[in-house]
């Protein structure tokens, strides 16, 4: 089995597979590399007839980076089939050892494959609240940043709340994340990059890599603005984004 092949058979049985012994390359190499392990990875959700429904950006934030020792911005993309409903009672069973964190999620209206089209006023046409469910297939959440891009950013779920039409004045916005009614991170979405518009500008940069443009009616899953907490059954998650509502589902 190719690295691709192993990252999506640990996905699908729900068991880890081994941090891979660190390469011998530059770093910059090795993440290009696993670009494309990553594109071949999601081909093979492609192929069982999942569908593309947008990019996430990683390790934006950071709270992020810190948290997992990293220091580069990564890029990942999010299938129909990883998609959580709102409010939602949701099995995680079929995860591994799941973390949730609170999301901005973009609308983007126009297809971006350059600079220029990540800075037209339609690029990002709505914005929402979102959770993010990460799940690393390597043991102990463990890796590089090569390791971790050629894991599709750790992408294992997201849920949407509702949209309101996107402000790009409004960039500085409270972010509250909850845990059974607790609120254990609060944070801003100006955590994000400094400034969240950033965050498309960034995806389109990086979308290169694994060889898409960003569509129109795809979603930007734009990075966490605090750390990631331990996603358990019971377990009752909720984002709330000041102006912008929230987002919530209980897993089981
Ligand atoms: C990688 C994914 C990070 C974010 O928002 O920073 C991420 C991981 O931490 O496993 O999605």
């Amino acid at each position: 089995m190719n690295r691709a092949q192993l990252l999506d058979e640990a996905a699908r049985t729900a068991k880890a597979v081994p941090q891979p012994a660190p390469g011998t390359g530059r770093e910059e190499d090795e993440v290009l590399a696993a670009y494309g392990v990553q594109r071949e990875l999601v081909q093979l959700r492609l192929d069982r007839g999942d569908r593309l429904a947008g990019v996430k950006l990683g390790f934006t934030s950071e709270g992020k980076r810190r948290q997992m020792g990293v220091h580069d911005l990564i890029l990942g993309q999010v299938t129909e089939g990883m998609a959580v409903a709102d409010g939602a009672d949701i099995d995680i069973s079929g995860f591994i050892h799941p973390r949730v964190e609170p999301e901005v999620v973009y609308l983007l209206g126009r297809r971006i494959a350059t600079v220029a089209d990540a800075l037209a006023p339609d690029a990002v046409v709505a914005v929402a609240p979102g959770i993010e469910i990460i799940d690393s297939r390597y043991e102990n959440f463990r890796f590089s940043l090569a390791d971790v891009v050629a894991d599709n950013t750790s992408a294992a779920g997201f849920a949407v709340g509702p949209w309101q039409p996107y402000d790009p004045g409004a960039w500085n916005r409270g972010v509250v994340f909850e845990l059974d009614g607790r609120a254990v991170h609060v944070g801003s979405t100006a955590a994000i990059l400094g400034d969240p518009r950033r965050a498309v500008v960034e995806a389109a940069r990086l979308a290169a890599a694994v060889g898409v443009e960003l569509e129109p009616g795809w979603l930007l899953l734009a990075g966490a603005a605090t750390p990631a907490e331990p996603l358990v059954p019971g377990s009752h998650v909720r984002t709330e984004i000041q102006g912008l509502g929230s987002v919530s589902f209980t897993a089981r």
